[in-house]
């Protein structure tokens, strides 16, 4: 397994939209074991394709630790990994959870999405499967299928909000002091 480089704003390949995978094979096998190291080892909860700079449909998540955290407990690794991820059905109340992104780093912000929902993809096996989701992992879902979109959670935010962000980030980049 190899830990991949995240890229981060302003990069503009967050914005290219992920182009779907045709074969699960062990090429993809090998693609998301890094993605996974790459995850635990930020560490994240999720982690898109394009975040590593490879615009493919895949997404890995691993939701256990924070609900650890919530409970108070320790919990096993659950790695879940999705390809071709699709959204079939949102349910109609509204969640609000923090949300962070390796890709915007130190950046936090309260993001409104539907609670449950229910996704449909293929397992690194390249079976079809269906799954329902809510707490933290339906938001992560939700926020690992906007990457590969091209969309990043402070697009919820207002104009004013999502371009101080981004403005704070083109600065670093150039070198210049960010205040
Ligand atoms: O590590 C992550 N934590 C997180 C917290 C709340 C909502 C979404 C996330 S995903 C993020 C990792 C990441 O950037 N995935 O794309
Ligand atoms: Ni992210």
């Amino acid at each position: 397994m190899t830990k991949r480089p995240i890229i981060t704003l302003p990069d503009p390949l967050l914005r290219k939209p992920s182009t779907p995978v045709e074969r699960v094979d062990e090429e993809l096998r090998i693609l998301i074991d890094d993605m996974f190291e790459t995850m635990y080892d930020a560490p994240g909860i999720g982690l898109a394709g394009v975040q590593i700079a490879v615009p493919r449909r895949v997404i890995v998540m691993d939701a256990s630790y924070r609900s650890a955290d919530e409970e108070g407990g320790e919990a096993p690794k659950e790695p879940i990994a999705m390809i071709n991820p699709e959204i079939v059905a949102r349910g109609d109340e509204l969640r609000a959870h923090e949300e962070g992104c390796l890709s915007i780093p130190e950046f936090y912000a309260e993001i409104e999405r539907p609670g449950q929902i229910t996704v449909r993809y293929l397992d690194a096996e390249g079976k079809q499967r269906e799954r329902e989701c809510e707490g933290i992992l339906a938001t992560v879902v939700q926020h690992e299928v906007d990457h590969l979109d091209g969309k990043l959670f402070i697009d919820y935010l207002s104009r004013l909000k999502r371009d101080r962000v981004i403005k704070k980030f083109v600065k670093a980049a150039k070198g210049e002091p960010v205040a």
